[in-house]
């Protein structure tokens, strides 16, 4: 049997990585397959909206690097929200240097992300030694690295023959927990998949964003997770009436593949 035709609580349950385990209880837990990608610019607006829609999501996905006044009392407070609100935090860095030097960007700086982001992400344009270098900073710590498989954006370049290596690079390396794309890509190690790109109405913005609903994306392609950023806290929009929304459209989306 797929795993797309098993509950989140079954996979938690027989998954071998503590932080999926966490991530798929957590999901059950609040009955949310939902992301919210927080592209805000301040401290106090991140932490805001961290408070508001953190009841109904199981991710908060961060830009750190985004907000004009970042210090590490940011961390603390998400942190503290996260353990508040029952959410895992994930922080879209995208790297994609050698393993020597992402390991110095995902341990140091003045970000520290290793220290507070349960999950990152990783480009693998540079071959495997990226998540080498990414494992020896992360997996002391017990994060889990996303690949990225393939992007939403109109004309991207992640396809093909480029699409199948991240699959057999998430396949051999223990770090990683899954995959940035809009399917589910395997099934060995029930490696997960969030998709990024997902809205109820708007068909995409001005820069090559593209959307697809829930519907598409969990119950006829499988992916595990719906990342939706502005969707919900755009522009005269209700961040926590929306929240709802996705959140209920996503978790509905995952009922009708169970029962398919
Ligand atoms: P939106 O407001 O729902 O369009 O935000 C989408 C978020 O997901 C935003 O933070 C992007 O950086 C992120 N994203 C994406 O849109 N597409 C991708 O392929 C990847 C990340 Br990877």
């Amino acid at each position: 049997v797929s795993y797309s035709q098993m509950t989140y609580a079954q996979r938690g349950e027989q998954h071998s990585h503590p932080l999926v385990k966490q991530l798929f209880a957590t999901m059950e837990r609040k009955k949310s397959n939902l992301s919210l990608a927080a592209d805000v610019s301040t401290k106090a607006e991140l932490l805001g909206l961290a408070d508001k829609v953190g009841p109904y999501v199981c991710v908060f996905k961060t830009h750190v690097d985004v907000i004009s006044d970042f210090d590490s009392d940011l961390v603390d407070q998400l942190a503290a929200l996260a353990a508040k609100h029952d959410f895992l935090i994930f922080e879209d860095r995208k790297f994609a240097d050698i393993g020597n030097t992402v390991k110095l960007q995902y341990g140091g700086g003045m970000y520290r992300i290793a220290d507070w982001a349960h999950i990152t992400n990783c480009h693998v344009i540079p071959g495997e030694g990226i998540i080498q270098g990414l494992a020896e900073v992360g997996m002391p710590k017990g994060r889990g690295l996303l690949l990225l498989a393939e992007m939403s954006s109109k004309g991207m370049l992640a396809t093909g023959a480029y699409t199948e290596k991240n699959v057999d690079m998430a396949i051999a390396n223990e770090f990683v927990i899954g995959f940035i794309g809009s399917r589910r890509f395997t099934e060995e190690r029930d490696l997960i998949t969030m998709t990024p790109g997902v809205g109820l109405h708007a068909s995409g913005d001005a820069l090559g964003q593209q959307y697809r609903t829930p519907e598409m994306i969990v119950t006829e392609n499988g992916s595990d997770i719906i990342i939706v950023g502005r969707g919900i806290y755009g522009a005269g929009k209700d961040p926590i009436a929306e929240a709802q929304r996705y959140r209920e459209a996503g978790w509905n989306a995952y009922l009708k593949r169970l029962a398919q």
